[in-house]
């Protein structure tokens, strides 16, 4: 298997945090990663396109010669591939809560927050625009809140005492905002609590550059 990706950008930090875990968690994993520059658009060129006509990245390849072109579905994939402990539990209402929760994170945090940056300050170049980038951060304070109602219940990791899913996509997600020099975590100790310890555990910490 071969895994395109590219350090900082989220989607692929997501992935790259589930696999960390994973190795972790002791399991063993073989997989090729390729460096694809989108600083220098390598993204957008006929070579990833073939492999992803959306030209984003990550991308998995299979060892069937297939793509895999979203990052939940490479992460779905690698569930099931990988022999060994894994994030995603497999007991039916643990199991639907842990995807419950990773979507709540990602259709009410992370989406917004992605397109936030991109407007803030956008590591490729695109135009700002300080009214979307307001707009889009009071959009994210409700899904905040929720992380920071649903920490104050349990923890340390957002489903619970084991990382999961969607732990790996709001550290990604988090990383990225730290890209633009603003922080839009507000009063929430527990939130705060749970990104410093959630990037100091040995295993993510030299994987975050920022
Ligand atoms: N829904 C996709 C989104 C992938 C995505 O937008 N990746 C970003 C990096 S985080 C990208 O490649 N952006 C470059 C572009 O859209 O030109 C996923 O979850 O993998």
């Amino acid at each position: 298997m071969k895994l395109y990706t590219v350090p900082l950008a989220p989607n692929p930090m997501r992935v790259t945090l589930y696999l960390a875990e994973r190795e972790a968690m002791g399991c063993e994993i073989a997989i090729d990663r390729v460096i694809v520059n989108t600083l220098k658009g390598a993204h957008k060129q006929p070579e990833h396109l073939q492999r992803n006509p959306w030209g984003t990245l990550p991308v998995l390849e299979l060892p069937s010669g297939r793509y895999i072109t979203e990052s939940l579905s490479i992460i779905d994939y690698l569930e099931a591939v990988i022999s060994g402990p894994r994030l995603v539990p497999d007991e039916p209402e643990a199991m639907a809560l842990a995807r419950n929760l990773e979507r709540v994170v990602e259709m009410r945090i992370t989406y917004d927050l992605g397109w936030y940056v991109h407007f803030q300050k956008s590591p490729l170049g695109l135009p700002a625009n300080p009214d979307r980038a307001a707009e889009l951060a009071g959009r994210i304070q409700p899904g905040f809140d929720f992380v920071e109602r649903h920490l104050a219940q349990g923890g340390p990791y957002l489903g619970g005492p084991n990382p999961g899913v969607a732990d790996c996509t709001l550290a990604a997600f988090l990383q990225f905002m730290r890209y633009t020099d603003t922080d839009l975590l507000g009063d929430r100790p527990a939130l705060r609590a749970w990104d410093s310890a959630y990037r100091a555990r040995d295993h993510v910490r030299s994987l975050f550059l920022l």
